[in-house]
């Protein structure tokens, strides 16, 4: 299991926190999503076998936000 943190832009309610939590935790591979408001950083705990970071960025960027 790797962990990663990504930097969002964007998320400044806890509805945005929710659609990026609940997109990433949808994906298979990825094991918890934890987005920090105040800092803009997600958390993510996933298994480099199933799933690549771009993967979990392009879902990210489906909801709306940029990752940096
Ligand atoms: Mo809240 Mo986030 O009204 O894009 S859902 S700011």
């Amino acid at each position: 299991m790797h962990t990663k943190t990504l930097n969002v832009k964007g998320m400044t309610c806890g509805h945005c926190k929710m659609s990026v939590e609940g997109a990433l935790n949808g994906l298979d591979g990825v094991s918890t999503a934890e987005v920090d408001l105040n800092s803009g950083k997600v958390k993510v705990e996933y298994d480099e076998t199933k799933i690549t970071l771009e993967s979990m960025k392009e879902a990210v960027e489906d909801q709306g936000y940029d990752v940096a």
